[in-house]
């Protein structure tokens, strides 16, 4: 049994469609999703903006290894083309584990290039943070401390007022 915070964006075709597709893919594990945001591109600015959402999810059966390999398959689902030139370039659809607790609760650490728990620049993106607020607003990220806390440094703070909700996206109608 594990659970675990995933986080999804797109910046490429109908972005709330893949967002929806992968919350589709994730029935009958998805306890929680955020509101959707539209957020600045990080790390590569000539792109497209993205939407952005956050998803609690658990199961009975599931590894953390798990959680990537359905990570995976949803991404190439949407057809996800990685440009090996543009680490941080533009996507259908990118789904990454944030952080994986085990079945007592206790988060699953881990250091491995394949699959690093929790994800290692997750503490640095307010396209991750507010969104997991909305699902679980005394969320801690492993090894980093509250994100309540996180969103108010200011390496975060300064992108989390690029942020803009979208109430008027909904992933709930996906499940
Ligand atoms: N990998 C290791 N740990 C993990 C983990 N916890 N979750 C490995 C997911 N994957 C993990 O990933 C590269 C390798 O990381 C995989 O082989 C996997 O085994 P990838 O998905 O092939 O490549 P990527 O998506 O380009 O890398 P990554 O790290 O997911 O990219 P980022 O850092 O997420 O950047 N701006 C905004 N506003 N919103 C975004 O969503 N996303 C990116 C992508 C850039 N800018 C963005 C956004
Ligand atoms: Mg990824």
């Amino acid at each position: 049994m594990t659970r675990a915070v995933l986080s999804l964006g797109s910046n490429l075709g109908d972005r709330e469609q893949h967002l929806r597709g992968a919350v589709a893919a994730l029935r009958g594990v998805v306890e929680r999703c955020s509101g959707i945001y539209e957020t600045p591109p990080w790390g590569d600015a000539d792109q497209p903006s993205y939407l952005n959402a956050v998803l609690l999810v658990s199961d009975p059966e599931a590894e953390p290894r798990d959680w990537l390999k359905r990570a995976q398959a949803i991404e190439t689902a949407a057809e996800r083309v990685r440009d090996p030139e543009r680490r941080f370039g533009p996507r259908t659809l990118d789904v990454d584990v944030i952080t994986v607790w085990d079945a007592q609760g206790r988060p699953v650490l881990s250091d491995d290039p394949g699959l690093t728990l929790p994800h290692p620049r997750a503490y640095l993106r307010a396209f991750v943070l507010r969104p997991w607020l909305d699902i679980q607003p005394d969320a801690v990220l492993p090894g980093h401390g509250p994100v309540a806390a996180l969103l108010a440094t200011p390496e975060v703070a300064g992108d989390l007022a690029g942020l803009t909700a979208r109430p008027d996206l909904a992933l709930e109608s996906s499940l």
